[in-house]
């Protein structure tokens, strides 16, 4: 497996664990569009057996992002969802996990309604307190979870904090990377045992692929997962592996672009507040963010995600919200988000729908919050929409 952490990201997302084809000299990796490889006799292969179990352009992509991730190994999966599934299936029943308490709403749902059948407990603590980590441990605790930022309420998570407790309990930490992507924060170097990204999201960036991958450099849960990995069978097909490829090799520029424009975008929005429409903007590239400084320390950059909170005027900001949703010309209304394009979404009814109701309105994902995934289009063009869209909102 390539890792080569001295050459900078630009570089590796271009070239890590892709040299060129042997046979032709293909620069781009090759599709391996193939379920099985011929043997010379039972046990006669050349290293390939079955695409479930091994793919050169599987291979070729968990190469990549393991050297993004400063990482010795990457294993892909087939989504986001079947990564995490696929890490929680290391644990047993009986065992426990403490995770942060925002989280993408298809993850909880994995916690509460998959693993908690099969026997896990999972205690859910604020994740902006790194105490409240060590707080929650238990005898049973076997895994310690966080996204950072979280999903929808960027709230951040100190990575090397939680690290160090989790440390001192011998406890692995699992970081959700999706929002920043590895361009813009590298939860192993801060100490984290494992990474997960949804790579439907920045990594790929393009909107046409659902994928997951993890990364470590534990040998062991890399053994665990690589068994894993075959043995339930959630994994990418070729073509969608050699399109998250194709797509990482402008995540770094892109990155820069989703933070010039996130943050453009923030500004705008909160310059807004206190007209009647806007109530609160929530970026961590905002000094108003409260943890605005761990931000600048942790990240390289603010991202491009934005949340904000509609107020209720003369209609209730339910209704604001939908209109909202609805006026919006450029920015398309959709789930998902780090694609070139802006999306814009309302949690509470779509993405973390899941999340029982009363739990969302003690977290703070209420009717008036809004989701924005800032793309690469020009800012100017964007800000019109929104502009035009608030219009709308009475
Ligand atoms: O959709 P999938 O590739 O299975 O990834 C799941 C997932 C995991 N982690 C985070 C932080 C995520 O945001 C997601 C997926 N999120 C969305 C689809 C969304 O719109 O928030």
């Amino acid at each position: 497996m390539t890792t080569n952490q001295k050459q900078h990201i630009e570089t590796l997302a271009i070239h890590a664990g892709q040299p060129a084809e042997p046979v032709t000299g293909a620069i781009t990796p090759p599709v391996f569009m193939t379920s099985t490889y011929v043997q010379d006799g039972p046990g006669g292969h050349k290293g390939y057996e079955y695409s479930r179990t091994h793919n050169p352009t599987r291979q070729a992509l968990e190469a990549n992002l393991a050297a993004l991730e400063g990482g010795d190994f990457g294993v892909a999966f087939a989504s986001g969802c079947a990564a995490t599934t696929t890490i929680l299936h290391t644990l047993s029943a009986g065992d426990h996990v403490v995770a942060g308490d925002d989280l993408y709403g298809g993850t909880y749902r994995i916690f509460e309604r998959v693993m908690k059948q099969l026997g896990l407990t999972v205690t859910y603590v604020d994740p902006m307190r790194p105490a409240a980590f060590g707080e929650a441990i238990r005898a049973n605790t076997k895994l310690v979870w966080v996204e950072t930022p979280t999903n929808p309420l960027l709230k951040l998570c100190d990575i090397a904090q939680v690290a160090d407790i989790c440390k001192g309990a011998k406890l692995p930490l699992v970081v959700d990377n999706t929002f920043m992507s590895p361009a813009l924060q590298s939860p192993l170097a801060l100490g984290a045992t494992a990474v997960v990204h949804s790579t439907t999201k920045y990594v790929n960036g393009h909107a046409d692929v659902v994928g997951g991958v993890v990364v470590t450099s534990d040998p062991q849960l890399h053994e665990r997962l690589r068994f894993l990995q075959n043995a339930i069978g959630a994994v990418p097909g070729p073509m969608d592996c050699f399109l998250v490829m194709r797509g990482v090799k402008t995540l770094p520029l892109r990155m820069e672009r989703h933070c010039q424009n996130g943050l453009a975008m923030a500004k705008w929005l909160e310059a807004q507040v206190g007209r009647g429409l806007i109530e609160r903007v929530i970026y961590p590239g905002l000094p108003s963010h409260p943890q605005h400084e761990l931000a600048t320390r942790q990240m390289k950059g603010p991202g491009g995600m934005i949340s904000f909170v509609v107020a209720s005027g003369r209609l209730p900001a339910l209704t604001r919200s939908v209109n909202i949703l609805r006026a919006v010309k450029l920015i398309a209304c959709a789930e998902s988000l780090g694609g070139v394009e802006s999306l814009i979404e309302h949690p509470a009814s779509m993405t973390h729908a899941s999340i029982p109701v009363a739990q969302r309105e003690a977290l703070g994902i209420s009717d008036g919050l809004i989701r924005l995934s800032v793309g690469i289009e020009h800012i100017d063009d964007l800000i019109a929409d929104l502009a035009q869209a608030f219009a709308t909102a009475d």
